[in-house]
């Protein structure tokens, strides 16, 4: 049945290859239950599943600092609405097309189910670059964006937040408009300012929360975070707070990248300089070697993984551990690996990973915590209260840790102990499937 199901979703939807993985390894994983479930089978679940409730494609045409008229695209795709509203970040990023949205869209629905919280999936963006604009280009680029977008969203109908490329300024520029448009004063969307409605430890979550399942993988091998050897790509939202976490805990972190390199400092990556490079003067990694010169900085992404490591966390971008880079990480040492962003590491990859009983946590569960954190911002904007940065953040370690005791127990529970990717998906599965059912032929 799930060879009949992938090879339709191919045929539907050709020439987009990510989507095509993100399905497949999910459907892998559900064959036992829908085995397990004839009432599933016939009601067609996995076929519904795969195939977004609505899809929304339209131009965002905006004028540059020198007076010329651009034109992106805009893209949201409301994937499954069985458990919550339609929840789910917004990509802008050149290489964004609706391949990669419906990638994101599909792995939200299982991540937001394991959140415990109740949330539908969907995701968004743009082919949008932000980088090298000025502020004013962004305001522009974000206006006419949601001068589109503001149609199709709303606190109880879908509320998009950050992913790559969008952060705290681009929430703050979509927020304006869209309360301009609507008049009125919703939590629409999640990352919002702490002064307007945001939650504490939003900015932390997906990283923090990276590092609470990482210690609830650490657990079972046994292993202790202190001293441990860290490679974590990217220099963005998820990758910053994650090395954040790991220093309070004591853990060396010895290399960060972007888009053209990485660095490597053995004496343990210093994150202020990077916080300032990055989120201030908006700088490329390369520079930190300029005020530390004893670090390297190589041009290229994917050597990072050939950096000796305990723990690897590829928190940059999809498809970023191959299984080249996989054997590497195996051969020097490497015992744990959880993923921050979306997809990052290659099937080859996890077949490496798995099969050498490297633990492996996989981002549907281990990168959870930023979306979970905004399903807290949306809880305390309809309570129109906010909660101290240490309740929120001890919610956040909770629902990560329960997270991991799901994908656990679904594991052990279909025969694949310690496999949480197999856990993962089938316990996110479980919730949404129970749900669609309940709900009709919708
Ligand atoms: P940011 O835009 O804050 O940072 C992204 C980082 O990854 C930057 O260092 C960027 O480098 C690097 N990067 C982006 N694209 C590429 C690429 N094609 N090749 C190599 N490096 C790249 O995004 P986030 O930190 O928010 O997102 C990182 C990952 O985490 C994404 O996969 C995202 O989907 C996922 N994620 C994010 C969540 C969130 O709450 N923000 C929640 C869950 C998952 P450069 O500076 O050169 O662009
Ligand atoms: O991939 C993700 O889970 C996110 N980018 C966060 C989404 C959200 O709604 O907070």
């Amino acid at each position: 049945m799930v060879k009949r199901i992938l090879a339709d979703v191919k045929k539907r939807n050709p020439n987009e290859p990510e989507f095509h993985q993100a399905v497949e390894e999910v459907l892998e994983s559900i064959a036992p239950v829908l085995d397990k479930h004839p009432e599933y089978r016939e009601a067609k679940i996995a076929d519904r599943l795969v195939e977004p409730e609505r899809q929304i494609l339209f131009r965002v045409p905006w004028v540059d600092d020198k007076g010329q008229v651009q034109v992106n695209r805009g893209f949201r795709i409301q994937f499954n609405s069985a458990i919550g509203p339609y929840k789910g970040g917004l990509r802008f990023h050149p290489s964004v097309y609706i391949g990669i949205i419906k990638f994101l869209g599909f792995e939200q629905i299982l991540k937001n189910a394991l959140t415990t919280l109740p949330m539908g999936g969907s995701k968004g963006g743009s082919d949008f670059d932000p980088k090298g604009k000025s502020d004013n280009e962004v305001m522009r680029f974000c206006q006419s964006f949601m001068a589109e977008l503001y149609r199709y969203i709303g606190p109880d109908t879908d509320v998009p937040a950050g992913d790559i490329g969008v952060g705290s300024r681009e929430i703050g520029y979509m927020y304006g408009m869209y309360k301009k448009i609507r008049n009125e004063f919703t939590g629409v969307l999640t990352g919002k300012g702490l002064d307007w409605g945001g939650s504490l430890v939003r900015t932390e979550a997906t990283g923090y929360g990276l590092i609470y399942f990482l210690l609830e993988m650490l657990k079972d091998l046994g292993k202790n975070i202190k001293g441990a050897t860290v490679v974590s790509s990217g220099s963005g939202n998820v990758s910053i707070y994650a090395v954040q976490k790991l220093q309070q805990l004591g853990a060396k972190v010895v290399a960060m990248s972007d888009s053209n390199g990485y660095i490597v400092d053995h004496n343990g990556i210093d994150l202020k300089t990077v916080q300032r490079l990055k989120e201030v003067e908006r700088k490329r990694i390369k520079d930190y070697v300029k005020e530390h010169p004893k670090a390297e900085y190589v041009e290229g992404c994917n050597g990072i993984w050939s950096v000796k490591c305990d723990i690897a966390l590829p928190n940059a971008t999809q498809n970023e551990i191959d299984e080249k880079a996989a054997k590497k990480l195996v051969e020097n040492g490497c015992y744990a690996v959880a993923e921050g962003a979306n997809m990052p590491s290659t099937p080859e990859a996890i077949k490496v990973f798995l099969k050498n009983k490297i633990a492996f946590g996989p981002a549907k569960a281990a990168n959870a915590g930023g979306v979970a954190t905004s399903g807290l911002e949306m809880c305390q904007n309809s309570m129109r209260l906010s909660w101290s940065f240490e309740e929120t953040n001890k919610r956040l370690e909770k629902i990560m840790q329960s997270i991991h005791a799901q994908a656990k127990a679904a594991a052990q529970e279909y025969g694949q102990p310690g496999n949480l990717v197999v856990g993962a998906n089938i316990a996110g599965f479980e919730k949404v499937a129970r749900s669609m059912l309940a709900q009709g032929i919708v």
